[in-house]
Order: structure tokens, then sequence, then C-alpha cells
């Protein structure tokens, strides 16, 4: 889908016009966020399954002016005192928009699984479990999980959204925005830096050879932030393991966004990796045991109960 903005918009909209709700996968009010599965029948009749989050997006009221209320409907509420309340539809584009959709059409069991409510487990991850539980795993990964990533490497998607590029093959990456933000709000700023050099698949994969990669990353993020007036010591950055994707990227937020994704059992931060790379050990993540928390029903936990089993 090509992703000029309005006609994106419409694309989408035409779309879940086409949606039947089939499942809520999971919903989690802290971060207004739910996430339903459903099928959308095609233009040549066969139908597939699709994921659908909706989500409300934060407010951004740096230009709110005089009229910031005036289509507010307001239905039931309560007034005591001085205090008073209730809820309904502002009505307002001053307001912002009332909701953010994110689609995956047509949606893998991997996709549907990952989305759904599940049971978490804990894993200890050594070198040696590494090499006999994950690593294959890793392999068997098939090329089009990363499709997207190249759409952007490539220039072919979300090329106007580049806010900035090294394009040198070895030290370069791309930053854009992250799929999960709008840009409309700088407190949430989420972007994420791709590299140009295939082949890194994670953490696991990163030795003393990376360095100037991921110092690169480190001194430009804050270029790419101060498009958003974010300043270069208000950023977070950190690499997810396991990550979703296996190649390898690096999440640049703002530190006031506290997201899911950086919580301790995924988020390892970028200062951190290059001084374990650089003041401790140059294969420190080939000797590294590494912990995190897998969905109990993702297909790398039936891997790791098969090995134990
Ligand atoms: O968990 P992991 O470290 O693999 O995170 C991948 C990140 O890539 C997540 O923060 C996603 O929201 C983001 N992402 C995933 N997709 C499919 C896209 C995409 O198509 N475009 C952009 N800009 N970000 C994406």
């Amino acid at each position: 889908m090509s992703s000029g903005a309005s006609s994106t918009g419409d694309a989408i909209a035409a779309l879940l016009r086409r949606f039947t709700p089939l499942e809520v996968l999971n919903e989690d009010p802290s971060s207004k966020t739910a996430w339903l599965l459903g099928r959308i029948d095609g233009e040549d009749g066969a139908s597939a399954s699709a994921v659908v989050t909706v989500e409300r997006p934060p407010f951004s009221l740096g230009g709110a002016g005089p009229g910031l209320f005036h289509g507010i409907a307001l239905g039931e509420g309560e007034q005591n005192d001085i205090y008073s309340w209730a809820t309904g539809f502002a009505n307002s584009a001053a307001l912002g928009p009332d909701l953010r959709v994110s689609v995956i059409y047509p949606a893998t069991e991997k996709h549907i699984s990952k989305h759904r409510r599940q049971q978490r487990r804990w894993v200890c991850e050594t070198p040696q479990l590494y090499a006999q539980i994950v690593q294959p795993y890793v392999d068997a990964q098939p090329a089009a999980r990363l499709r997207w990533v190249e759409n952007i490497l490539d220039k072919r998607v979300e090329a106007e959204r580049i806010v900035y590029e090294d394009p040198d093959r070895e030290t370069g990456f791309v930053i854009l925005p992250d799929l999960k933000w709008d840009t409309a709000d700088a407190a949430s700023m989420y972007l994420v830096a791709i590299v140009h050099r295939r082949g890194i698949r994670s953490l696991r994969d990163l030795t003393a050879a990376h360095l100037p990669l991921l110092k690169n990353i480190r001194a430009k993020a804050a270029i790419a932030a101060q498009r958003y007036n974010v300043p270069a010591d208000a950023l977070r950055l950190y690499i997810h393991y396991q990550p979703s994707y296996y190649h390898l990227h690096v999440h640049i937020t703002n530190v006031a966004l506290e997201s899911r994704g950086m919580s301790v059992d995924r988020a390892h931060l970028l200062d951190t990796v290059i001084a374990n790379i650089e003041d401790i050990a140059p294969d420190y993540y080939q000797r590294a045991t590494l912990s995190y928390v897998l969905g109990a029903d993702s297909e790398l936990w039936s891997r790791w109960t098969a090995h134990s089993g």
C-alpha cells in the first residue's frame, strides 16, 4: 500500500468497511488499545484474516484556540459541588483525531498469535541454548517477514517519512517514525532506525565489528529527533531481544513515553550494548546469558518446551 496521506486513509477505510469482527484478541486499558481479529472479503470473493489495532491517540493541544469545545456532545455524567464529569464526543478537529487504526491483512497465524492475549513465560537463554533452540528458529524465518523492511530500505514505501538517512552500506541506516507513532505529539515520539546492512539478525550477532554502526546510530538519532524538537538528552534508544523482526533496528523514543516495548524483559539500552562490547568483551553478546519473556502460544516458546520436554 502506498503511503500518500488521505489516499492511504481512504484505502484503509474501504478495507475496514469489509471487515467482519470475529474475536477480541486483546485489550489494554492503560494504552487504550484493542486488537481485533476478523475476516475481510477480498475483491475476488475470497476472504482472509485481518488483525486490526484500534487505539485512542494522545491529545496534541499546542495550537488549541477558543473554539476547542464548540462541537462537543456529552452524555451521562455527574455534578458534585465544584466537580463535574461526563463522556461523549469532541467532534473537534482542534482536539486531533480520536482514533488510530492499523491493519495487518492478510494476517498470518503468527500475527494473530502475537496479538492474542496469552500467558507469558520467562526464559533464560545461554549461548548453548541460543545455538540449540533460537538460532534454528531465526534461520527458519520466512523472508516475507522482512518485506516491509526491504520496502523501506529500497524506498518503495514510507520513503517520504524518512527523517534521516546515512546511505553507507556498512554503517548507514534510515530513521523514520515507527508505525505506532502518528507524529502529532512529540511527547510520544517513537522513531525506528533500520540498518542498511543485511544479515545482522539480532543483538546476538553484534560484535566489535558493529561498533561504528551502533555509534553512528547513537550520534545521528539526535539529528532525527531535532525534527520534532526533542532534545538529544531526552532520547531513549534500545534494541529488543527477542525482536519481532530479525533485521537489526533500534527503537528511538522520547524519554517521556512509557511504552510496553521498553520493559526490562525485552529492551537493551543502546548505550549499554555499546559499552558492553567496547569495554567488556568484543564478543559479549555471543557469551552473554539473555533473559526474556515469550508468549505461551508463540512458536519460539513451543520450541523451548519441545527442547526441555
Ligand atoms: O520488536 P521489534 O524490535 O522487532 O520491533 C519492530 C518495530 O518495528 C515495532 O516498534 C513496530 O511497530 C515497527 N514496525 C513494524 N512494521 C511492520 C512497521 C512498518 O511497516 N513501518 C514502520 N515504520 N514501523 C514498523
